[in-house]
């Protein structure tokens, strides 16, 4: 079946005020002919509002990298999937490495994060992903179940139309160290067909499934030709227009 492609940036906890909005602006501007690829990035809390203006009309969609489970309460220094729609966000990221290994964020509550975002109407990217020592141990398979099971327990075929997997092995993500074209194929195929025991062939078949870590122009287009590969969660290589661009262009 042929799926669409779908880039995202994570920009993580860099940029300032003025180069997000710069950077946004530039790869918006080297998208304006692209109708295959979708892309997408997703700036730091404060500069979501600037950047979704500054981009408005154009082909970039604007993304959260997390958010809080609640419409609104007492929850000191947390932010809403509606404040996040309000700030011109159409997708968040949820569950990436970084909240789950350095945050200690659960799976349960990475669960009503899933729900709660696509309640609100955001379209999640679902992060999960191995430890060097899990694939190692050869636990790799059973670590993606556990954490695909539990982040999207009760979920609904339909309400799973709004979610892109992203496999990112911790072990490849800032490190470098990225996964080979066939290790990837081989996560990506079992994640499809984990998704299809438990919410049918149709849902698996049009389930987007991102790889994330240490993606860069020299190494995308191999990763992205494989057939379960539908995309790529950037960081490090999204900071920069020229190899953003370049990667989104390994998508074509
Ligand atoms: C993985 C990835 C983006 P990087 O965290 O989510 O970052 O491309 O820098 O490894």
């Amino acid at each position: 079946m042929a799926r669409a492609k779908l880039i995202v940036g994570n920009w993580k906890m860099y940029t300032n005020a003025k180069s997000s909005v710069e950077l946004a602006q530039a790869v918006a501007e080297g998208l304006k002919d692209n109708t295959q690829v979708m892309v997408g990035v997703c700036p730091p809390f404060p500069w979501l509002t600037k950047v979704s203006e500054a981009i408005k009309g154009s082909k970039l969609e604007v993304g959260a990298q997390n958010f809080y489970p609640a419409k609104e309460g007492a929850f000191t220094g947390e932010v809403s999937p509606g404040m996040l729609k309000e700030a011109g966000c159409t997708f968040s990221i949820v569950g990436h490495s970084e909240r789950r290994h350095t945050l200690l964020e659960p799976d349960l509550l990475l669960n009503r994060k899933v729900k709660a975002g696509i309640a609100a109407g955001l379209g999640i990217i679902f992060c999960v992903g191995e430890l060097l020592s899990e694939r190692e141990a050869g636990h790799t398979e059973a670590v993606l179940e556990f954490q695909i099971a539990a982040g999207l327990a009760g979920l609904t075929a339909e309400q799973l139309k709004l979610v892109t997997i992203a496999y990112e092995p911790v072990w490849a993500i800032g490190t470098g160290k990225v996964a080979t074209p066939q290790q990837a194929q081989e996560v990506h195929a079992f994640i499809r067909k984990f998704i299809a025991k438990q919410f049918g062939e149709t849902v698996a078949q049009s389930l987007l499934i991102q790889y994330g870590g240490s993606v860069k122009p020299d190494n995308a287009a191999e990763i992205l030709k494989q057939p379960d590969v539908d995309g790529a969660l950037v960081g490090g290589a999204s900071l920069k227009t020229d190899s953003f661009l370049a990667i989104v262009k390994a998508a074509y």
